[in-house]
């Protein structure tokens, strides 16, 4: 284990595949910028001492367990499963969801083969990656079947003759379909999360942890939002916020020289749509703008 002494933090992202282009985009919109060179592992961050370790996704769970990166971004099938396959060792801690890399794990079998429900399963031969997910899950619904490990194309396990069932991601059910598959249960659902390391300790990383976790709710809590301003006639104000569509109650402010007049100021979770903004000019409001939100620190 190696104790976080020094003054930045390490934070492991997937190299190459689904989750890559959604976790550096996230890290820009936290205002992190870093340099990445052709094949380099590692990203210095130019203006907050936060590095990023380029990895493997199965990686990151591993080097968070062993304390060399603080953070990590990585699927809740991927930590799940190695927690489990760990045992008793301490295990990262889920910080948040970030709404990217959405799936489930889920049970399918030929389509019109003899397992079309659960306890068909008793017995049968299962293809996997997840086996450590899909013994949990088996066992606790008392069925007993035989895992066959793979680390790839489990979609094809059962047209080789090598399993009666498949426990695989699944996000659009296309490769199911292409595969003959159907669909029999969902054993979880995923999406890509904030894991934070067992050992990730001292006062500097501390800091430099809640600063970032900080800027990474913002910039999820700002995606999408929109800020709505109008003005209406004082009178106009109850119908108004009625119809806001704001997650809070909006600001409103008096107009100079015009006692009987207000501007309102509302955050919206989604920008209003055509017939709403046309609601709010019935009602009064005038002058009537959307404007997106950069970034938000509540
Ligand atoms: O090289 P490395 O080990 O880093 O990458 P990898 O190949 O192991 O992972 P990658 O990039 O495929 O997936 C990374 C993470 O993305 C996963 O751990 C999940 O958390 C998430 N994710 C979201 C998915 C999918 N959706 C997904 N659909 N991971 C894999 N798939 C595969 C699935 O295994 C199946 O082969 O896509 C196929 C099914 O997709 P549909 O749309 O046809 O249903
Ligand atoms: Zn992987």
């Amino acid at each position: 284990m190696r104790l976080t002494t020094d003054s930045r933090i390490k934070i492991a992202v997937q190299k190459s595949g689904r989750l890559t282009e959604h976790s550096l985009e996230l890290l820009v919109r936290c205002g992190l910028s870093y340099s990445r060179g052709k094949d380099q592992l590692i990203c210095y961050g130019e203006n907050m001492p936060v590095d990023v370790l380029l990895v493997r996704d199965d990686d990151i769970p591993g080097l968070l367990v062993d304390g060399s990166c603080e953070l990590g971004i990585v699927g809740r099938n991927v930590l799940d499963e190695q927690r489990l396959a760990g045992g008793a060792a301490p295990s990262p801690a889920t910080i948040q969801p970030l709404g990217f890399g959405s799936c489930r794990l889920a049970l399918a079998a030929p389509d019109g083969g003899a397992i079309g429900t659960l306890a068909g399963l008793d017995g049968s031969r299962i293809a996997t990656s997840y086996p450590a997910l899909l013994a949990d899950w088996l066992q606790a619904r008392g069925l007993r079947a035989d895992i066959v490990v793979l680390n790839g194309s489990v979609e094809i396990a059962p047209r080789l003759g090598k399993a009666d069932a498949i426990c695989d991601l699944v996000s659009s059910g296309a490769t199911l379909a292409a595969n003959q598959l159907r669909e029999i249960a969902t054993l979880m659902r995923s999406e890509a999360v904030l894991a934070r390391s067992p050992h990730a300790q001292g006062v500097v990383a501390t800091q430099l942890i809640d600063r970032l976790c900080a800027r990474i709710a913002g910039a999820l809590s700002g995606a999408g939002a929109r800020l709505l301003m109008l003005q209406a006639p004082r009178s106009a104000l109850a119908a108004i916020t009625e119809l806001l569509p704001g997650r809070e109650q909006p600001s409103v402010v008096g107009l100079d020289g015009r006692p009987d007049d207000i501007a309102v100021q509302a955050l919206c979770s989604s920008s209003p749509d055509w017939q709403q903004l046309e609601e709010l000019k019935r009602v009064g409001a005038r002058n009537v703008m959307v404007l997106s939100v950069e970034r938000m620190l509540a």
